[in-house]
């Protein structure tokens, strides 16, 4: 009997043991290699056991991590062969899970032929080579899986950009581990003398690619940045989509502006953002921003590198926060979502909760969150349901323009009435012999040109 915890009992009812029902893509590994002339740990994940540790939390909890642990490393291309949970007071400091349940990992990693063991969590270099040691292939963690599907997805210069950052990031702090992994498989070699001098050349060296990937990121921001500012001066409002990966971010933004952004049931489909202009059934101008998903325990380096792109959000007017309703554990996605909100400091934000795929999501849940979420409401972006009354909330929750006015605009300032109507909203208007008299609430730029006409 393995001492494991996951006897079929326990994980039978996940689904990750039918081997059949998963995807396999083949062909698919990190290409970083032009970035940097530092040797990236090739990740040809192919054939996977997983493997977390149970400290805290339900059986089910753990289940719907080493669930999502399976979706994450499909999408990074691999066959999961075997899920397995050990259950312990805390994962072992030296080898995560216990050194005695190590050596049947290894024996379970030889029955199956795996070739990659990925451990549910962020681990210690040294943990990870002391698991190599044992089970004699490749170990690595959640973090680096979830870098590796970003690396996979990136296509923009600058999404690429960011995610060698992350990666580097990473390996920073584990380049000893590395070295040693790397002299014991080429036989042997004494890893003190010379591993220490190629450990210094190789800090230097990602040190250096680092700031250079920190300065390009920085140029290629730049762009977005004016376009920002510019949207800002006319106060043109911006509303960021952000939510849980696979909420169905896009969706919503192709409903909402018919943007025809890419569409996927995949985990991190989407890494670049994408704005784009709306306008409210009123005539409202406003833009739109679909993003890069949140996850559980995002790798900080990735919000550090991200933090650019991140701006959609973070310097935003509104967020509609959107959450799958069809997800087992709603309220978990919101928690995890709203905890990276928190680190790009956009906590001050108005937030919309957007529930998701109501027409597959159970009613009673959806009773439960709109319960809790005073501000929210239940959407389909796949069917259009009440897609109207979101779109109605989005308009009452923009942010107001400031300026009480009235002016009497002539009938030859036709443009100046659009700007009104575009930029802030009419009251009331009346048509005269001078012109028509709006009475109403604009920015304070426009107001700023009534002024003249009003005095
Ligand atoms: N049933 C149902 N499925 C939906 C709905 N909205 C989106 N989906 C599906 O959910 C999957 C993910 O949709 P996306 O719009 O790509 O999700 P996303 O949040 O942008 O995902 P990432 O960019 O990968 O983080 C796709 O298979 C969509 O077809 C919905 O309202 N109902
Ligand atoms: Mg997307």
């Amino acid at each position: 009997m393995s001492s494991f915890d996951n006897t079929p009992e326990t994980t039978g009812d996940l689904d990750l043991q039918d081997r059949q029902a998963l995807r396999r893509i083949a062909g698919l590994s990190t290409e970083l290699q032009d970035v940097t002339e530092v040797e990236y740990r090739q990740l040809r994940l192919e054939k996977v056991v997983l493997i977390g540790v149970w400290a805290e939390g339900t059986l089910e909890e753990q289940q719907r991590s080493l669930a999502e642990l399976a979706q994450l490393a499909e999408t990074a291309g691999s066959q999961v062969l075997e899920v397995l949970i050990q259950r312990r007071d805390r994962p072992d400091p030296a080898t995560f899970i216990g050194s005695g349940k190590l050596e049947e990992l290894r024996q379970i990693v030889l029955d199956t032929e795996a070739d990659t063991v990925v451990c549910n969590g962020e681990l210690s270099p040294s943990q990870l080579s002391k698991m190599e040691k044992v089970v004699k292939v490749k170990v690595i963690d959640r973090t680096w899986l979830i870098l590796d599907i970003f690396a996979q997805h990136a296509r923009s210069r600058e999404g690429k950009a960011q995610v060698s950052l992350a990666q580097m990031q990473y390996m920073l702090p584990r380049l000893r581990g590395w070295g040693d992994a790397l002299s014991r498989q080429s036989g042997g070699i004494g890893t003190r003398g010379p591993g220490e001098t190629k450990l210094e050349s190789d800090r230097r060296r990602i040190g250096k690619s680092m700031a250079k990937l920190r300065r390009e990121i920085k140029d290629m921001s730049t762009a977005r940045q004016t376009q920002r500012s510019a949207r800002r001066r006319s106060q043109i409002p911006a509303v960021a989509i952000a939510g849980y990966t696979n909420a169905g971010k896009s969706s919503l933004l192709n409903r909402l502006t018919s943007a025809g952004v890419l569409v996927e049931n995949a985990l991190f489909a989407t890494l670049d953002p994408t704005v784009r202009q709306a306008k409210t059934p009123s005539g409202r101008e406003f833009t739109v921003a679909d993003t890069v998903g949140f996850v559980r325990d995002l790798p900080h380096q990735l919000v550090e590198a991200f933090r650019s792109t991140l701006e959609e959000v973070s310097a935003s007017d509104l967020i509609l926060h959107v959450v799958d309703g069809s997800d087992p554990d709603p309220e978990g996605q919101i928690r995890a979502v709203r905890g990276v909100l928190a680190d790009i400091e956009a906590t001050h934000i108005p937030e919309l909760i957007v529930i998701n795929k109501c027409d597959s999501a159970d009613p009673e849940v959806l009773d439960r969150l709109r319960l809790h979420e005073k501000n929210s409401i239940a959407v389909s972006a796949l069917t259009g349901e009440h897609i109207d009354e979101l779109i109605k909330l989005v308009e009452q929750q923009l942010p107001h323009p400031q300026i009480d006015i009235k002016a009497v605009i002539p009938y030859d300032r036709g443009e100046l009435l659009a700007r009104v109507y575009r930029e802030g909203q009419v009251l009331s208007r009346t048509d005269t012999e001078e012109g028509t008299v709006v009475i109403g609430r604009v920015p304070q730029s426009l107001a700023n040109v009534l002024a003249e006409l009003t005095a």
